[in-house]
């Protein structure tokens, strides 16, 4: 279907006037769309739901409405109560003309309309420690938004999603494909990532199974808290709101610290080709962690306190692993713009990692400074 005549099936007032492509997002495509009217224009976000990676899309659409649902209604009490120091804010669903929640096209594809946040910019990168001090206070703020949601509202919108044990069955189930055994054969940069996989095998486990162990528990989380999916306000400065809410779903407090941590501390981003440059940020550690238990400490007992360091180690491993299991398989996950560029993130990651492991001993002590 043209792009056009789809973006025209949702309800908005005013003639579309420009469809661009919008954003960084590796997963989904993303299109800005202006409407106008005589006398002002709207700005909504189309996107099309990647179908290979979330095979229920459907499913991802009724999360969506009742995980905005929940906020936007705690999010105008609050408001009402003048409980903050801002306005905090969530996309909203926009619905077609017919009343749904997404159009379907002739392929299956499922495409939905959100509401821009106006106003407010995401980085790829963090711009300053107070920058990442407001990252975390917006990812603790969203902590608490879905803090008391009931969990049953919502599916498992990606199966295997942040399960680190299963990213590794994945990986050692890709080597036994034969162009996957050439892809690293080829390589003495795959050679040797593989050989750091290898050596933290066991580590790679650590969340899970404190969680067997129940000393960790799920509890609602956002899934993709990186720092260009949290929103800054142009004229305060100021977190505004965490967008891209498809994998909000049940699970680790710890997963979305880690993930956030890792996108925010290093300060060249994840597509650096020079990993002299890649480094783990302490200043800018230290106001993110700052930000986030302001909003969300009261979240935290003392064994979720215990595995935060495991966790910020975890996350840049998980994502290495999973950049580098897609290289090996094709690049049928993450999209690319050149081939090696899975392999080159996954070089990136596991940089980030073994910075973060050099320097335990002070990441450690600020956490228990908290
Ligand atoms: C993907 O599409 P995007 O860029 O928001 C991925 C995240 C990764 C991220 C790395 C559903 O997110 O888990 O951390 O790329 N999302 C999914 O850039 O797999
Ligand atoms: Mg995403």
């Amino acid at each position: 279907m043209d792009l056009m005549l789809l973006a025209n099936k949702f309800n908005v007032k005013g003639r579309l006037v420009t469809l661009v492509p919008f954003g960084n997002g590796n997963i989904n495509d993303t299109f800005l769309a202006v409407f106008r009217n005589t006398f002002t224009e709207t700005q909504a976000v189309l996107q099309r739901i990647n179908g290979a990676v979330f095979t229920n899309p459907g499913a991802v659409m009724r999360n969506m409405h009742n995980v905005t649902l929940h906020c936007h209604e705690k999010l105008e009490a609050d408001a009402a109560a003048a409980r903050d120091d801002r306005v905090w804010q969530m996309p909203r669903i926009i619905k077609t003309k017919e009343g749904a929640d997404f159009v379907q096209d002739e392929n299956g594809d499922v495409w939905r309309m959100i509401t821009r946040i106006l106003s407010a910019h995401a980085f790829d990168t963090a711009q300053s420690p107070e920058h990442a001090l407001e990252c975390g206070a917006a990812l603790g703020h969203f902590h608490y938004l879905v803090s008391d949601m009931d969990p049953s509202l919502v599916v498992n919108p990606l199966p295997g999603f942040h399960v680190t044990s299963g990213y590794l069955a994945q990986y050692d189930a890709t080597l036994q494909n034969e162009q996957a055994c050439e892809l690293l054969n080829a390589s003495m940069e795959a050679r040797r990532l593989a050989r750091y996989i290898e050596e933290r095998r066991d580590f790679a486990v650590s969340l899970e199974r404190a969680e067997e162990r129940g000393e960790l528990r799920k509890r609602m989380f956002h899934g993709d808290p990186k720092v260009n999916n949290i929103m800054i306000d142009d004229f305060t400065g100021k977190g505004t709101a965490m967008i891209d809410l498809d994998t909000v779903s049940a699970g680790l407090m710890h997963v979305d610290v880690g993930d956030a941590v890792r996108s925010i501390c290093n300060p060249v981003g994840e597509e650096e080709t020079n990993l002299g440059k890649v480094s783990f940020d302490e200043n800018i550690f230290g106001a993110f962690m700052k930000g986030y238990m302001r909003e969300a400490g009261v979240f935290m007992d003392a064994a979720d306190r215990a595995y935060l360091y495991d966790a910020i180690r975890l996350l840049p491993f998980e994502l290495g692993l999973r950049f580098f299991q897609d290289y090996l398989a094709g690049d049928r996950y993450f999209k690319v713009r050149q081939p090696g560029q899975n392999l080159n993130r996954a070089r990136v990651q596991f940089r980030l990692c073994e910075a973060i492991e050099a320097r335990e001993g002070s990441i450690r002590g600020a956490l228990s400074r908290l």
